[in-house]
């Protein structure tokens, strides 16, 4: 079996099945009933097996670690539906002492510094006193795919699973700004949640954001996703939802905002999160960065989700070809599908457009006459005629990847 496999989570091994069921870290850290560890994955790249393990509101999920809780989502969970559940959304932390239990009775939103007047929200006078709005988007990691690096590079080996799509529900973070009244000479706004570090060195996670950025109006605090109330895990009550920005931006169990004069240069901005200042945010593999800048806007990915690697198909069948596309936020125009590695391109059917920073499916019919190996890739197009490289781009942090997936399959009689 191959096991740079692309999409391919395999499963390798029930022999552990009871291992998770002792009190780990984890189980005691988030203290009730959890954590079934019963199978184990392969992702496609060396040192990529993983646990299969189950947390509270959430379907078995794949282990990167366990303290903080890291999970994402199996591949397959994008063929079965344009909105990523709540149950099988992936999970990022970067600091152990997490919240396990929230009284919502209890909860205050902050919002303070340079503003006329600060503002001390309950969650029932945030939902009364502002219109709610609602956005389907995409939250993924600046490291999703970090495992297919090539010169691999430190950080959380993951496969595509840390990225999902959901219908977001909250308050217009310019409503509130608006209501404390933005004073003169705002530059950045900062964002804090609940979370904590456990040593002494490590940062608090604070975010930044442009004060223009934060009053355009698409930024959202969320108290919603697919309808209920936010996972514990995915920042129940209220997260930061920044349409088209990778996920370091939507900080969850959001709990302080501070617009301030300056701009903010703590760990998370300052040194963390960014990116060379370079066209497609590259450089020549294992080399540093001379200059960075912090990591903003999505670009542009797609991937076919109705076959993985490795996959056998009868020569003559016709296949439906499907997948899903996206970009940092001004659409997706085309997604093109080549079967012969990249020689001819075939133009896919896009599926329902649920907005501009939704996942975007779609769907090509595709019949496999010839037997033997088939190479599918698929390659999108974003309005501003953005699309992907066909060969990977390589940064020091494994950030961005939008390579042009590849997908064997192999057909026989
Ligand atoms: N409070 C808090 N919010 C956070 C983080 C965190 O460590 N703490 N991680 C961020 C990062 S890097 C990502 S990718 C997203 C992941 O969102 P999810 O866990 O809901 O999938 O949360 C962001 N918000
Ligand atoms: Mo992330």
């Amino acid at each position: 079996m191959n096991e740079f496999n692309e999409h391919a989570i395999h499963q390798v091994s029930r022999r552990e099945a009871l291992k998770g069921l002792g009190i780990s870290a984890v189980q005691a850290l988030v203290g009730s009933r959890i954590a079934k560890a019963n199978d184990k994955v392969q992702l496609p790249f060396e040192n990529g097996v993983r646990d299969l393990v189950q947390y509270p509101q959430k379907r078995p999920l794949i282990r990167l670690t366990s303290r903080p809780p890291q999970l994402e989502t199996p591949f397959s969970v994008f063929n079965a539906d344009v909105i990523t559940p709540n149950d099988a959304f992936f999970v990022r932390y970067h600091l152990s002492d997490i919240p396990l239990e929230i009284d919502p009775a209890g909860y205050r939103l902050k919002i303070s510094g340079k503003v006329n007047q600060s503002l001390d929200l309950s969650l029932s006078s945030l939902q009364s006193g502002f219109e709610s709005v609602e956005v389907v988007a995409v939250n993924q990691c600046s490291g999703n795919s970090r495992g297919f690096f090539n010169p691999r590079v430190p950080g959380g080996q993951l496969g595509n699973g840390a990225m999902g799509n959901a219908r977001w529900k909250g308050v217009r973070l310019k409503d509130l700004l608006e209501k404390a009244g933005v004073a003169a000479g705002a530059r950045q706004v900062l964002f804090d949640g609940l979370d904590r570090p456990v040593t002494a060195g490590t940062p608090d996670y604070i975010k930044a954001i442009s004060i223009d950025h934060a009053l355009d109006g698409e930024v959202i605090v969320a108290y919603q996703m697919n309808g209920v109330e936010l996972p514990m895990l995915n920042g129940y009550p209220l997260r930061l939802v920044v349409p088209g920005y990778y996920g370091t931006y939507w900080v969850k169990h959001l709990s302080e905002i501070t617009v301030v004069d300056e701009a903010y240069t703590g760990f998370w901005v300052g040194t963390a999160y960014r990116i060379p200042d370079t066209v497609g945010a590259c450089v020549e593999p294992g080399s540093a960065a001379k200059t960075t800048v912090p990591i903003s806007r999505f670009n542009v990915r797609s991937f076919i989700t109705s076959l993985k690697d490795g996959d056998v198909l009868r020569a003559g069948s016709e296949e439906r070809l499907k997948g899903i596309a996206f970009d940092g936020g001004a659409g997706i125009r085309e997604v093109l599908v080549s079967s012969d590695g990249g020689r001819n391109w075939m133009a896919a059917t896009l599926g329902a457009d649920l907005g501009r920073y939704s996942f975007r499916e779609w769907h090509l019919p595709l019949s496999f006459g010839r037997r033997g190996s088939w190479e599918l890739l698929v390659k999108a197009t974003n309005r501003l005629g953005e699309s992907q490289p066909m060969e990977a781009l390589w940064n020091p942090s494994g950030y961005m990847r939008n390579v042009v997936e590849r997908t064997r399959v192999e057909v026989v009689a």
